[in-house]
């Protein structure tokens, strides 16, 4: 397994590749995106990860990594590409893998290792087989109902189930799940990830290997929605939820996760409606969750407005209000799918107040909040008459907010 073609360089398919290629093999990683490409063959990177940009130069400038439009041939392809969805009903968007499959299958020769890790609905990698079969009827691929067919082209799922922020480390270090369409197709795709692996793993089929991934990011998505809940609960009753949810954690059975702004990210707020789609009938918890996690930005906003109208009967006719955080999460620059920013817009259109916007980790805001004005945090806590905190960054965790401001702590750091 000495050369290997990753498609997609993004969150997921760069640091693999990097990893693969800072263990000997020679890689061939694809993107569509042509800044993303000529920014990796400079031995940079095009987003942040830390740690992530060494490895890359010292992959690149050992030859070991080259980024290319075209994929060329090569002993295993891995598939990092998007896997969105699309429409009200959540419905996975699968036409990357598509796109994917025509593109490889011209190369494909017998013995080769053609590995999906893209986030997918149980049946993804089946419906690839049936796009890599069409192109390529000159060669046999496994049948997932047929495990132990030979077959000339061995093909597995195997999610990643890294931490964006600890992908380096996460890589090497977290026991990896390997599904295999055949037994023999799990022995060769955890012949490609030994390259670097140190963690377990773990043998299963396909479809139980793409059920896995869903299933791990809807249990988080779960036990935040618990969270959520009972902050909405406790606001109400007046109780403060981050030290009841303290408390309760105390119980050795029992291990809450932190209430939000809501829940952001491309998989989490993601992945749960795969298995939703799939299974209407049936995902009643698993769709409350991803409910009640989508709709406690506008319990915040709600929030946020009612101290707007406090100050404004007190005579203060456009409050100025500070968001502090835009990120998805704390301590990341990550913008995408982030609640934060949906309450800034959400703020910045309905124009009851003037709003501030704080966030550290990036330098410009984006284009959906064109029209906000981003300042530092000294300025915001000077100038703002409430400050809502929307995310838990180490910069808000370290100063002293005022205490003669009316604040709104979505993430609990007071
Ligand atoms: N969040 C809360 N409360 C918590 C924990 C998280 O509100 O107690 C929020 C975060 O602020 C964020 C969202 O949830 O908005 C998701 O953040 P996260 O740190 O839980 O997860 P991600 O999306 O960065 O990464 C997840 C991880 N999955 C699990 O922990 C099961 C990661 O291991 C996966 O590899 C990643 O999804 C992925 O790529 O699927």
């Amino acid at each position: 397994m000495k050369n290997i073609c990753v498609f997609g360089l993004g969150y997921i398919g760069l640091p693999t590749a990097a990893m693969f290629a800072h263990h000997g093999a020679n890689v061939i990683g694809v993107d569509v995106n042509q800044h993303a490409v000529d920014t990796i063959n400079q031995g940079k990177i095009h987003i942040v990860e830390p740690g992530l940009e060494a490895i890359v130069k010292q992959a690149v400038d050992n030859g070991k990594l080259k980024a290319s439009l075209e994929p060329v041939n090569a002993d295993a392809y891995l598939i990092a590409v998007p896997t969105p969805f699309k429409g009200s009903n959540h419905e996975p968007d699968l036409s990357y893998i598509q796109a994917v499959s025509k593109a490889l299958a011209p190369l494909l020769e017998k013995g080769d290792v053609v590995i999906l890790e893209s986030t997918s609905p149980v049946g993804a990698t089946e419906k690839m087989v049936e796009w890599l079969a069409e192109e390529r009827s000159d060669l046999s691929f496994p049948k997932y109902h047929e495990p132990d067919t030979e077959a000339d082209i061995f093909v597995a799922y195997c999610p990643e189930r890294v931490l964006p922020g600890k992908v380096v480390e996460e890589l090497i270090s977290n026991d990896r799940i390997i599904g295999g369409m055949t037994k023999e197709s799990t022995a060769k795709a955890k012949e490609v990830y030994r390259i670097f692996v140190e963690g377990e793993l773990l043998e299963t089929n396909s479809r139980t290997a793409e059920m896995a991934k869903l299933t791990e990011n809807a249990s988080r998505d779960v036990s935040i929605a618990f969270a959520n809940e009972l902050s909405i609960i406790s606001d109400k009753l007046d109780i403060n939820v981050w030290e009841l949810i303290d408390l309760a954690n105390h119980h050795p059975r029992v291990n809450i996760l932190q209430p939000g702004a809501g829940v952001g990210g491309h998989c989490i707020a993601v992945d749960p409606w795969f298995i939703v789609n799939q299974n209407p009938n049936e995902a009643k918890i698993i769709r409350a969750a991803r409910e009640i996690n989508d709709s406690k930005p506008s319990w915040v906003v709600d929030k946020i407005n009612a101290e707007v109208d406090k100050l404004k009967d007190q005579g203060i006719a456009k409050p100025m209000v500070a968001l502090l955080g835009l990120a998805f999460k704390p301590d990341i620059d990550d913008l995408r799918e982030s609640p934060a920013v949906n309450i800034a817009k959400t703020m910045l259109d309905a124009d009851n107040a003037n709003i501030l916007l704080v966030e550290p980790n990036i330098e410009k805001l984006p284009e959906k909040l064109g029209c906000g004005t981003l300042v530092s945090l000294g300025t915001a806590l000077e100038q703002a008459n409430i400050i809502a905190v929307l995310v838990g960054h180490s910069e808000f965790k370290s100063v002293n907010l005022p205490s003669n401001k009316s604040i709104v702590d979505a993430v609990g750091i007071i």
